[in-house]
């Protein structure tokens, strides 16, 4: 459940953590290794078929759009979880919007994706949406206990 996981781990105070999915593209080193440039940890990834009901659970507040059915099926590859201060709203802003025709050059989906059925990638809108989505993907113990090295030069 939701509440294992959040206890999962040390998190320093300001800490939050994204789940970001889908990794059938032709880019994933280069996509991950935006996040980690900029100084995020990755905690965890899987590529795996992802389960309908899976993936139907993950975009459950969606399910009535008329293109639910055409997400669900696009969602196939697995999750990543980055961790880092503001992560979240930052990685959003990595990713850019959700039409990649409205996404700035230079974010993920403005430079990989044209259409918002293929745009790529998915990160959580909230870190509590963060949480629940990890605790969706992952078992306790498949996320890894880690800090990078170059953590004090990255955060004060
Ligand atoms: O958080 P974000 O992924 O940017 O957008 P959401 O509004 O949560 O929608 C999730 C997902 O649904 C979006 O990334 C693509 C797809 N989608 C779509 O195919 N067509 C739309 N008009 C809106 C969203
Ligand atoms: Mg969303």
């Amino acid at each position: 459940s939701g509440a294992r996981l959040l206890s999962y781990g040390r998190r320093p105070n300001g800490q939050q953590r994204i789940s970001s999915s889908r990794l059938t593209v032709n880019a994933v080193g280069d996509i991950i290794s935006r996040f980690e440039r900029k100084g995020f940890a990755l905690k965890g990834l899987k590529l795996f078929q992802t389960p309908q009901d899976l993936a139907e659970e993950h975009y459950s507040e969606l399910k009535e759009r008329p293109f639910f059915p055409a997400l669900v099926k696009y969602i196939v590859s697995g999750p990543v979880v980055w961790e880092g201060p503001g992560v979240v709203a930052s990685a959003r802003k990595l990713i850019g919007a959700t039409n990649p025709l409205n996404a700035e050059p230079g974010t993920i989906r403005g430079d990989f994706a044209i259409v918002s059925g293929r745009n790529v990638v998915h990160g959580s809108d909230s870190p509590a949406n963060g949480e629940r989505e990890i605790a969706l993907w992952f078992k306790e113990g498949e996320l890894v206990d880690w800090e990078p090295t170059v953590l004090p030069w990255v955060l004060e």
